[in-house]
């Protein structure tokens, strides 16, 4: 009797594998599917080729959505970790970079706008990049080939996915995006009218004489350079180009907290690392989700680490010097940084 229940069981289970390969393998099949109409440039989604009930689930998912959000500015690795921290939230689909303003022309194609379908086209793709990227992308557990040295996976949340619903969706974008700003503040509106809902931004900042440094030794391709003790880099136009790009940026910067107020929220990126669990509470307020305990506890363990102190390895004069503190009274993002004070 009981030997009979036990190899009942042990079918039970076989049985239950193979279910579980079998779905697992179409899926694939299907994920393979997607991949090749994408790839040949027909932007037909998981909306166009799913059955209707399935897409049914998907539009009232996207029509739930209450807020789109996109970040400004740029310094890298708090970007990619901060939207890697969103994106493990269970309301919140973020993916590391999808570049919508770069991916504009495709929304306002007629074949979309006839059908009224750029909204969930656009949450769609946002959402598939999500996906792809916590399996394959930096966010993937197993992904071995970063050499920033810090890590993008957060097991046990929901990076690639959602818990109930979807609440708050939105980009993380490449460098280009405060330039891409300048010059297109008009796609920013045409992204909220496609969204239907309100905007938020996140602006992560950091002390501007060590970005600025940071951009000049990048430029002058330095920066292997300066790692050995005490070496500094003294190119005073190098500087200046830097200084005049950063205030540009800072500038387009300025233009959105302008144009969108109190929708834009500033996280000083040495934050993320003192106050860890204060840093997140702020941005959970500004988006208008509530976050657990766990969560807070789970992200909070890929945040850590100094950022680097960049403007030690580059000679500035003190006319460069107070003219820079001088420029940084002008905007209120900028103006509690020193040269000589810690927060970078
Ligand atoms: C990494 O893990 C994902 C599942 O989390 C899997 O689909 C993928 O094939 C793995 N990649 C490698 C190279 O092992
Ligand atoms: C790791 O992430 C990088 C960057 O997205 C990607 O090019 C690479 O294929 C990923 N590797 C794995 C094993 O997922
Ligand atoms: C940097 O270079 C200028 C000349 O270009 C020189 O006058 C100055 O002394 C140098 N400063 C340092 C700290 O090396
Ligand atoms: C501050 O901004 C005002 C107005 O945009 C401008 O006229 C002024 O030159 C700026 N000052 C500095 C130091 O950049
Ligand atoms: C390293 C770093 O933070 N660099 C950023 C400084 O800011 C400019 C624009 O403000 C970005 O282009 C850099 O990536």
């Amino acid at each position: 009797m009981i030997s009979l229940s036990s190899r009942n069981w042990y079918r039970f289970t076989l049985l239950l594998i193979g279910f579980l390969i079998g779905s697992f393998v179409i899926k694939y099949f299907i994920s393979i599917e997607k991949e090749t109409l994408f790839s040949r440039g027909r932007f037909v989604g998981i909306l166009e080729t799913t059955i209707p009930k399935e897409k049914e689930t998907l539009f009232k998912l996207y029509d739930g959505v209450e807020t789109f959000v996109m970040f400004i500015g740029y310094p890298r690795s708090s970007h990619s970790l901060l939207a890697a921290i969103l994106d493990a939230h269970p309301e919140i689909i973020i993916p590391n970079e999808y570049d919508v303003i770069e991916h504009w022309e495709k929304y306002r194609s007629s074949r979309l706008t006839e059908k009224n379908m750029q909204k969930y086209v656009l949450f769609d793709d946002l959402h598939q990049h999500s996906m792809k990227q916590a399996m394959f992308g930096i966010r993937a557990g197993n992904n071995t080939s970063l050499t920033t040295g810090y890590h993008y996976n957060i097991p046990g949340l929901w990076q690639g996915g959602y818990q109930r619903r979807i609440k708050v969706i939105g980009d993380k974008k490449g460098d280009k995006t405060a330039l891409d700003l300048t010059s297109s503040m008009r796609v920013l509106e045409e992204i909220n009218q496609v969204a239907q809902v309100p905007m938020k931004f996140i602006h992560v900042t950091r002390n501007p004489f060590d970005n600025i440094s940071t951009m000049m030794l990048l430029a002058t391709e330095s920066r292997d350079t300066v790692r050995e003790e005490g070496v500094k880099i003294n190119k005073s136009t190098e500087l200046e180009r830097a200084i005049k790009n950063y205030f540009q940026m800072a500038a387009s910067n300025q233009r959105v907290r302008e144009r969108y107020g109190d929708a834009v929220i500033d996280i000083p990126g040495h934050e993320t690392v003192i106050r860890p669990k204060e840093t997140l509470q702020r941005l959970c307020d500004h988006l208008g989700v509530t976050c657990s305990e766990d969560y807070f506890e789970k992200c909070s363990r890929i945040l850590y680490g100094a950022p680097s102190v960049a403007r030690d390895k580059v000679v500035w004069t003190e006319e460069q010097k107070a003219r820079v503190t001088k420029m940084t009274k002008n905007y209120t993002f900028l103006k509690d940084y020193s040269f000589d004070e810690y927060p970078n």
